[in-house]
């Protein structure tokens, strides 16, 4: 049974949530992924939302772009952790879905990340952090990506530092 659902406003969103797929199929994690609008199927995301819990789902991930009411809008009908990822759209490149996500009303909250596509890899690394509270697996799994990631670094960093030695700078 899954445990984590990624929700989009629009199938159009689906090209910017790929590395949050990457990193979920990483980690093997079982996922539900629906296309679901708070404005153009405000019924099925109440639905889906007011059945989470008892469908056996403990995090939401909620993708939508411009006015992006539908992590607010699953929130408010679920106590579940709901996460949202502004999608960048034009003409305010993500702005208008930054704020329409993270300025929830006290009450409702809605852990809003980065936008776009660094916020989609976020989102899923946020999910997982929240499960591993409770999956010791899990959480060696997060705490290897980190040391991977770590590394993958300091070697750009090296590879860096042996690039500007050849030029002698
Ligand atoms: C939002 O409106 C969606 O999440 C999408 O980011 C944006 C545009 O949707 P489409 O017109 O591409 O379906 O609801």
């Amino acid at each position: 049974m899954p445990e984590i659902a990624v929700i989009m406003g629009s199938k159009s969103d689906l090209i910017s949530l790929k590395g949050a797929f990457d990193i979920l199929n990483q980690f093997e994690l079982k996922f539900t992924t629906r296309v679901i609008s708070a404005h153009r199927t405000p019924d099925t995301a109440a639905e889906f939302a007011k059945n989470a819990e008892a469908n056996g789902f403990k995090v939401i991930i909620c993708a939508a772009g411009m006015a992006a009411h539908l992590a607010g809008v699953i929130a408010a009908h679920t106590t579940l952790p709901v996460i949202g990822i502004p999608m960048a759209s034009e003409p305010f490149n993500g702005l208008d879905a930054l704020l329409a996500t993270v300025q929830m009303p006290p009450g409702i909250p809605v852990a809003t990340v980065t936008a776009g596509k660094a916020g989609a890899k976020n989102a899923v690394l946020l999910a997982i952090a929240i499960l591993a509270l409770s999956d010791k697996s899990l959480a060696g799994k997060l705490k290897e990506f980190r040391r991977k990631q770590t590394e993958s670094v300091e070697a750009a960093d090296s590879s860096l530092q042996d690039e500007l030695a050849k030029l002698n700078l």
